[in-house]
């Protein structure tokens, strides 16, 4: 058998496989491939067969053993937010909290306490795109020095229902339905607002979920909110109701609805893609940490329940005292291993932390650890690297179960005990000072399966919610309910949705049904009278976020004979600031600029669309422009990122191509030979005024 004597990359033909010449081979130990069981390999390219041409044979452990394990790669994703990404970082206190709590990682100041977050969309699988309207998760784990404390939060601060008993029906309504396996990573369609419609609790959080927010422009770009009500306790077991807020350095921005369905497309990782760019390039995405605490008294005196998560506390009502920072500086090595297998607990919390009797919040301490259970296998999924506590001791006298990884010495496996090998008090013990403790809060009378009567105003929140956005966002919100209306088929179900929304809002109502051109039924008859509460402008975002460079994109659309004076100048302006300029050929090999010199290219413009970018350029020769007016592709880059009210940057040679597109002249449309620093200060920001002339809005 000539070919079993040969070795490595001088092998005969009959032991290569296609690329042969690549394969390489190694004798030394430390190089060399194996099996799972460490015995070396000699050949990765061929399996073991009766004759050069005859049947694979069974012996063949090596081939068995790389399929099977192949067989075996995925698990289970996760049943809600299964589409997510990550990375590593840390969490700065800036401000003790000692008063009101006994948690070291609210309460030594300066202290850096390593954190892993998952961002997440909600709906869709794992393989789904980055950019549906969805709710964004965002899950924390601070490894502290009293174990891990895991914060898995939603960008949104309040939810669709009021008790977990209800969890499942919620997002079977909103997942693909049953019969049909579609839509995929959408709430556009009849189940999901056949659900809504019937539970007026979720119209509050429906407000937000057809907002901007649901469709953020960057991971980097959302903020965070814990959402449930939570508990500090001080040392003396005192209790405070906390919220937590995470706010993000580049303030919250998002994108336009036609934007993000194009971006689907064009970059279904969009927001991956983003996050790891940015932690790569050394633009390390940063959040303030927030707090909004309040006494039981203080709870008692608002005129709404804070143990139900369809309601949030106004800043205006509560202030937000800013604690800390938290800065996500690493990406992780290997998104099975990390992200993948990243395992958030609401359970997961350090002394000096506990929760409330929020009934959502009650059914996710059960939740999230079954879940896991099914995910990754093992009551042993704390052992992984990313789920183990890493800031402290861990020991217990649990023991065994599938993947036990620590190999216990001894008999001591149960407490109290004395035996000398567990040392001098007989192993791991209870600590009743440092150790967690619950709020010795009074419970209430016998028990009942009631909503509380203090949930029941379904509507005085919602209301608050649309009231206190500006115009543009209110005409965002009422065209995104058109627009998800318009996908359902079923006339009871888009009337009753209607009905409600007229307890929020009469002219949203009237909006909304004027845009699907349907009547509008009179208001449902809410359980509570909604009122009117004290607006509160906090809930915008537009005319909020800072208007700079720094974290946003601009593409520079290039063509053979381009002036690459006017290139380098936008570039260098832009990087300057903080920002990521790419360069858009015709071809990806570049161009070669005017004065003969080879400019690369980053993107091929049929594959880079305009909707990737924040702001565009468009450093066009005559002959280049005049070859473009050939190209859909440059036609919609130009035509897009105008519809998309992003800043527009041109030369003169670039004028045809601005007036194939439909493109106007507006303040956001600069000449930069003219004015290159107007192209800047539009570039920050979004031509806000422009869409009155680009879009029917509801
Ligand atoms: Fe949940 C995952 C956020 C209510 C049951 N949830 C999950 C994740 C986030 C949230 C961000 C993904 C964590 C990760 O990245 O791995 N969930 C929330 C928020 C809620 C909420 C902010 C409302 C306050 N969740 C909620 C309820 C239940 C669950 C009421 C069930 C009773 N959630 C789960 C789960 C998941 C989960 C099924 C799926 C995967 C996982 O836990 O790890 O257990």
């Amino acid at each position: 058998m000539a070919t079993s004597k040969r070795r490595g990359s001088s092998a005969s033909t009959s032991r290569l496989g296609s690329g042969g010449e690549l394969h390489q081979s190694s004798s030394a130990p430390e190089t060399r491939i194996t099996t799972n069981h460490g015995v070396p390999i000699s050949d990765n390219q061929n399996s073991l067969k009766g004759g050069q041409r005859g049947p694979t044979l069974l012996e063949d452990f090596v081939l068995r053993e790389k399929i099977q394990h192949f067989d075996h790669e995925r698990i289970p994703e996760r049943i809600v937010h299964a589409r997510g990404s990550a990375a590593h970082g840390f969490f700065e206190l800036t401000d003790s909290l000692a008063d009101v709590t006994r948690a070291k990682v609210l309460t030594e100041v300066g202290a850096k306490t390593e954190v892993f977050v998952r961002f997440s969309t909600v709906a869709g699988g794992a393989g789904s795109v980055d950019t549906p309207r969805d709710v964004r998760g965002f899950a924390v784990k601070f490894y502290t020095k009293e174990g891990n404390w895991d914060l898995v939060g939603n960008n949104i601060p309040v939810f669709f229902i009021q008790d977990a008993i209800k969890f499942p029906d919620l997002i079977h309504a909103v997942k693909m339905e049953a019969d049909r396996g579609y839509p995929q990573a959408a709430s556009a369609h009849d189940t999901f607002w056949d659900f809504i419609g019937l539970m007026p609790e979720s119209t509050h959080m429906i407000m937000w979920a057809m907002s901007d927010r649901a469709i953020p422009r960057s991971l980097r770009m959302i903020e965070g909110f814990g959402v449930n009500t939570f508990r500090l306790l001080n040392e003396e077991d005192e209790p405070t109701f906390v919220k937590f807020h995470w706010r993000p350095k580049l303030g919250t921005q998002s994108t336009c609805w036609d934007e993000a369905v194009k971006i689907a497309g064009a970059d279904p990782d969009y927001h991956r893609r983003d996050l790891h760019e940015a932690i790569a390039a050394g633009n390390f995405p940063e959040w303030e940490f927030g707090v909004q605490l309040l006494s039981q008294a203080e709870a008692d005196a608002l005129p709404f329940d804070i143990l139900d998560a369809t309601k949030l506390i106004p800043e205006e009502m509560v202030p937000i005292r800013m604690i800390g920072r938290m800065v996500l500086d690493r990406n992780p090595d290997n998104f099975f291993a990390e992200t993948e297998q990243a395992a958030f607990l609401p359970t997961n919390m350090p002394p000096g932390i506990d929760v409330s009797e929020d009934p959502l919040l009650q059914g996710r301490l059960f939740s999230y650890q079954d879940t896991q259970l099914s995910r990754l296998g093992t009551v042993n999924f704390h052992q992984i690297p990313i789920n183990r506590a890493k800031g402290c001791p861990f020991q217990n006298l649990q023991r065994d179960g599938h993947m036990q990884t620590q190999v216990f010495k001894g008999r001591a496996n149960y407490e109290p005990n004395s035996l000398a090998e567990a040392g001098e008090i007989g192993g791991p013990r209870a600590d009743p000072d440092g150790g967690f403790r619950s709020a010795g809060i009074p419970l209430g009378e016998s028990k009942v399966r009631l909503r509380s009567e203090s949930f029941a105003d379904h509507y005085s929140h919602a209301r608050l919610f649309y009231r206190s956005q500006t115009e543009i966002e209110q005409a965002h919100l009422a065209s995104a309910i058109v627009f998800e209306l318009s996908k359902v088929t079923l006339d009871h179900v888009r009337n009753r949705v209607l009905a409600n929304l007229g307890n929020v809002d009469a002219d949203l109502a009237k909006r909304v049904a004027a845009g699907l051109n349907v009547e509008l039924p009179p208001p449902s008859k809410p359980a509570v009278a909604p009122e009117d509460m004290e607006l509160s402008r906090a809930l915008r975002i537009v005319g909020k976020y800072p208007e700079t460079l720094k974290g946003r994109a601009v593409g520079i659309l290039v063509t053979d004979g381009a002036d690459g004076a006017i290139v380098e100048a936008v570039r260098k302006a832009v990087e300057a600031e903080g920002g990521a300029v790419k360069i858009v050929a015709p071809k990806i090999g570049g161009v070669t600029l005017k004065n003969g010199k080879k400019l690369k290219a980053d993107g091929q413009l049929a594959g880079t669309p305009s909707v990737i970018f924040d702001a565009v350029a468009l450093v066009l020769s005559k002959e280049g422009c005049a070859k473009l007016l050939k190209e859909g592709a440059a036609i919609e880059f130009a035509m897009d990122a105008f519809g998309h009210l992003k800043a527009i940057g041109f030369v003169a040679d670039a004028k045809p191509l601005l007036d194939k597109a439909g493109v106007a002249a507006d303040p956001g449309v600069v000449d930069l030979a003219r004015n290159a620093a107007d192209f800047l200060a539009a570039a920050r920001t979004r031509q806000w005024d422009r869409e009155p002339a680009v879009r029917m809005l509801a």
